[in-house]
């Protein structure tokens, strides 16, 4: 664990700053600097107090000698004068607003100086009472939006879209390991099974001094509310509302502790009375014997040897039939991040993504990708400026020249020329097969008219799926978590038309989709036998990275790297493209 809490401490200081600026209305160059120093510190591998000590400080990319400045005075302090100054100006209230979906600085700043809204509750009346709408450069649609998007917030405070919780989880893991009496500490729950959905974060730590633990969890400044402290264990909401659980056990108990905390809890009832059969008792605490002698568990891996299982990874831990596949020895081997040779959807700024066609193939190649599907939206999708035939041919050949660049340079690494071209209302792609035909690889995406019945959507998906020069559905169902249910579509019908047409199905691995959804991609895969795919969808370079969410989807449908189109060399994958 490289990072280091101070790195966390003024990357949330800094990223504060920004918030605070951005509702004072301070100009948006300002603004962009201190959140993109805080990003930059997140991920800084050395501790940034180590590189203010040697002076090095402004070698980090973003930061200069202003920022430096302050980076050295909250080394110093704690805190600096700039953000004090700023916190007795904003009211706190005002930052939490930016947990709404959809609301920015800029709007709720605007807010306030017009009609000196200070709480969520406040927005929301005020909303209620159609006074959003009468402020300058608001209007009726953004009252709106703000209503729905305080509704959002709402659903979340309940549950948390794994992208959301996820980064939260890891950025506090990483916190808390920088404090030297922490021995270990994991994420457990069903953010370590993967579930799209979590009600909170729980964490769990091995430390010979608990109360020092705690007392630096509920100190830590992204700490809204500690909503209970005890002695081993604490809870506390942190930015978007969310809940975090901490439970801190001895370095002994820690094996069965992360075990019981991880789940799912119907997963542990089942092994508790495995224990209890074969006269054994398990808990949070331990596996004991009946004279309550403990056994030695070092790893969680010990523990299900000792109930006569094979280890169990956490996505599979529901109670669906994970325990007798462990019994008879034939759970299958699950698919791994590192199985990944490619990702196949991906956006550029030909469209509406947000880095060059170079910067996306720069960060995959970081990730040691040897393709990247470059497939932009077309035409039709006007608000996101896709491609027609003729900006489509260009791209190709920029494409090209970066491919041929790099065969010269002897990389091993190739950009795939494709299209997520729409599905339009009556099933007929939105640009003509002589353009499709020409490309390496065809996505084809519902995004639009999403309220067709059953029938009508049904039979728009299948025609565009049999069309010859596709050759991968994306995004199924159409979910958006939390914001848009799958449309109507009768999926099996869509599933045995990509098996008939030998099509492959997209696990779209964006946070805000993962679509298909685990039950769905395991029928798909290992009833139906089709191949499936897992791209990010990324909009920028930094997109890439919810590649872990699909692979955490295929592991939960049960599925290993024969199963998904991506985890094979370029050779094999093109020959399947060819085919269809
Ligand atoms: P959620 O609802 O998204 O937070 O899902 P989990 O699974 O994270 O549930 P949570 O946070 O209530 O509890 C974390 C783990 O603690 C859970 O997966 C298993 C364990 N646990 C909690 N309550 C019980 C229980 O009543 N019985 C058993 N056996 N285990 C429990
Ligand atoms: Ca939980
Ligand atoms: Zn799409």
């Amino acid at each position: 664990m490289g990072q280091q809490a101070s790195n966390y401490q003024v990357a949330w200081l800094l990223e504060e700053i920004g918030d605070l600026l951005e509702i004072r209305g301070e100009d948006a160059f300002k603004v962009r600097a201190y959140r993109r120093a805080a990003q930059v510190l997140r991920g800084w591998a050395e501790e940034v107090a180590r590189v203010a000590a040697d002076g090095r400080l402004t070698e980090i990319p973003g930061v200069g000698k202003a920022l430096a400045a302050k980076i050295e005075e909250i080394l110093a302090t704690g805190t600096c004068r700039a953000l004090e100054r700023l916190r007795q100006e904003v009211p706190a209230g005002l930052r939490q607003m930016l947990d709404i979906p959809g609301v920015g600085g800029r709007t709720v700043g605007t807010i306030w100086r017009a009609l000196g809204i200070t709480t969520l509750a406040e927005l929301e009346e005020a909303a209620r009472q159609h006074r959003l709408r009468t402020i300058r450069g608001l209007g009726a649609k953004k009252e709106e939006a703000i209503l729905h998007g305080i509704e959002l917030l709402r659903v979340r405070l309940e549950r948390s879209p794994l992208g959301l919780a996820y980064p939260v989880a890891r950025e506090l893991v990483g916190y808390l390991a920088s404090l030297p009496v922490v021995e270990r500490v994991e994420i457990a729950g069903s953010v370590r099974r993967g579930r799209h959905l979590v009600k909170d974060v729980d964490l769990v730590a091995a430390s010979p001094e608990p109360a020092r633990v705690m007392d630096f969890f509920v100190h830590m400044p992204v700490v809204d509310e500690v909503v209970l402290q005890g002695e081993t264990r604490s809870r506390v909401r942190t930015r978007f509302g969310l809940a975090v659980d901490l439970r801190v056990v001895s370095r002994e108990e820690f094996p069965c502790a992360w075990q019981y905390l991880t789940g799912s809890a119907d997963h542990n009832v089942r092994l508790r009375g495995r224990a209890r059969e074969r006269g054994l008792k398990l808990n949070e605490y331990g596996l004991f014997a009946v004279d309550g002698q403990r056994l030695p568990v070092g790893e969680e891996a010990d523990m299900y040897r000792q109930l006569d299982l094979q280890f169990i990874p956490p996505e599979l831990r529901e109670d669906r039939g994970e325990i007798e596949a462990a019994e008879a020895g034939s759970l299958p081997v699950l698919l791994e991040d590192g199985d990944l040779l490619g990702d196949l959807h991906c956006h550029t700024d030909w469209s509406d993504g947000g880095n060059s066609l170079e910067e996306m193939a720069r960060a995959a190649m970081a990730r040691g990708y040897r393709y990247l599907g470059i497939c932009d939206h077309s035409r039709s999708l006007t608000v996101a400026n896709g491609l027609d035939a003729e900006r489509l041919a260009r791209q190709g050949a920029e494409i090209e020249v970066l491919n041929r660049k790099w065969e010269k340079e002897g990389k091993d690494f190739r950009l795939l020329r494709g299209i997520e071209v729409d599905i339009l209302a009556d099933g007929r792609l939105d640009l003509e097969d002589e353009v499709l035909a020409g490309l390496d690889i065809v996505i084809a995406s519902v995004h639009s008219g999403f309220r067709q019945d059953r029938e009508t959507m049904t039979a728009r998906i299948e025609r565009a799926l049999r069309h010859p020069h596709v050759d991968v559905l994306g995004h199924p169902t159409g979910r958006l978590i939390g914001r848009r249910s799958e449309y109507n579509v009768d999926i099996r019908r869509i599933f045995e038309v990509a098996r008939e047409e030998g099509k492959a199905l997209e696990i779209n691995a964006s946070s805000d989709r993962l679509d298909l959804s685990d039950e769905l991609a395991r029928e798909a895969a290992l009833e139906w036998g089709i191949p499936l795919v897992i791209n990010t969808d990324a909009h920028s370079a930094g997109g890439l990275e919810d590649m872990h969410f699909g692979v955490q989807v295929a592991r939960r449908a049960w599925l290993g790297r024969e199963h998904v189109l991506n985890s094979a060399d370029p050779d094999r994958l093109l020959s399947f493209l060819r085919r269809s």
